[in-house]
């Protein structure tokens, strides 16, 4: 998991101060499409997938098999007004909560990477494939708020791009 972790935190150390540079940006809030989310939402659902995996993380170390509630992205976004909320301030929260699942990455017990998760059913999913999984969700969304494609250069593991 140590390569899953140093990725993350070179995404971290890489992408925050891009995400900050943005602070000024009037389209920040824009939504191309009434449909979609603006790249302020789009963060603020990046901080929900960090809290609601340090859930799965932490409840699955601590069992072998462990059924799980899925969360209601859009409503998440919508409820928690996150395309009224500070922007610096979600970044700050963004990079620090990424920070604590990196080194919850680095030092899990790898007698736990094969406790099992079921989400509303479906799965199951090991320790280690939630993990990775996590952090391509991360990219796939950062994709979307730089679609210049400068982000991927944060990328390191280039075989899941
Ligand atoms: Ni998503």
């Amino acid at each position: 998991m140590q390569t899953v972790a140093q990725e993350l935190v070179e995404i971290i150390e890489r992408v925050a101060p891009m995400l900050e540079s943005l602070a000024t940006d009037q389209s920040l809030a824009a939504r191309s499409d009434p449909k979609k989310w603006s790249r302020k939402e789009i963060l603020g659902h990046l901080i929900d997938s960090a809290c609601n995996n340090q859930q799965k993380f932490v409840r699955m170390m601590q069992q072998p098999a462990l059924d799980f509630p899925g969360y209601r992205q859009d409503d998440w976004v919508a409820v928690q007004n996150w395309a009224n909320a500070d922007w610096k301030g979600m970044v700050s929260l963004w990079a620090a909560y990424n920070r604590h699942l990196a080194y919850l990455i680095s030092t899990v017990s790898p007698d736990r990477l094969n406790n099992t998760i079921r989400i509303e059913g479906v799965g199951p999913f090991t320790l280690s494939f939630v993990m990775s999984d996590y952090v391509e969700h991360l990219k796939h969304h950062l994709r979307q708020m730089f679609p210049d494609g400068r982000v991927t250069s944060a990328f390191v593991n280039v075989y899941h791009a």
